[in-house]
């Protein structure tokens, strides 16, 4: 196999749960590209120094080494210009620029609230010292402080969702009638929630978890 992607893991390797690798796969399901992943943990930076820098996901694509999630979207779409377009025609692709920057200012942090000492539970001892080290530095607060206020970070995560759900109570995906970069870039944010959160976060049988096996489902992956 030519095609690698170094993937976040956490003790349990099956536990693949960074928004932005998930992007990354289904970017390449979506190119209709083969790859393999390898399991790789956030202390084990020697792993993908040949990249040059020290995060996930970094694709390995023959001789070509590929880092940032939207460097790689990026390139997939030059370098696989016959397969279907991860962004599709403007102006879709700068409405795929909203996305992004939803997910990233308001999602993102939004699952953070709720999510960091869940994270830290499913890790490697090597990945927990390193996870609560450099989140707490980051945060200046404590991982039992965000364990304490979880409850009103969870309301204040549904309210987040509340345009996702809107958009999609209307129409299949946020591309339209097939998913495109834009519902990958929002499948990641949700799919690290549901692999990582200790409490079901989404409604059983909602409109997130329908939309979100319709994306699995377009790329054979359900
Ligand atoms: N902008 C980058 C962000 C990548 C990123 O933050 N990856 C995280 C995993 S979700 C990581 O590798 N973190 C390593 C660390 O915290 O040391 C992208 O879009 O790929």
């Amino acid at each position: 196999m030519s095609r690698l992607l170094y993937d976040l893991a956490g003790a349990d390797e099956n536990i693949r749960f960074s928004p932005f690798c998930w992007r990354t796969k289904l970017a390449l399901a979506h190119k209709d590209l083969a790859f393999e992943t390898v399991p790789w943990r956030f202390t084990e930076k020697d792993k993908i120094a040949f990249s040059g820098q020290g995060k996930v996901p970094v694709l390995v694509d023959g001789e070509k080494v590929v880092c940032d999630s939207q460097v790689i979207a990026e390139y997939l779409e030059t370098t696989y210009p016959n397969e279907a377009s991860l962004f599709g025609e403007p102006p879709a692709r700068q409405l795929i620029s909203f996305v992004k920057a939803w997910t990233e200012t308001a999602l993102h942090p939004a699952l953070v609230q709720v999510l960091l000492p869940d994270i830290h539970t499913l890790l490697t001892p090597a990945d927990q010292a390193y996870f609560r080290q450099t989140r707490e530095g980051y945060y200046k607060r404590s991982l039992e402080d965000f364990a304490a206020r979880r409850e009103d970070a969870v309301a204040a995560l549904h309210t987040t969702l509340k345009p996702l759900k809107a958009t999609l109570e209307k129409q299949p995906f946020l591309a339209g009638l097939a998913p495109n970069y834009a519902d990958h870039i929002a499948f990641g944010a949700l799919k690290w929630a549901i692999t990582t959160s200790s409490t079901p976060l989404l409604e059983p049988g909602g409109v997130l978890e329908r939309w979100m096996g319709a994306v699995l489902e377009t790329y054979g992956l359900a």
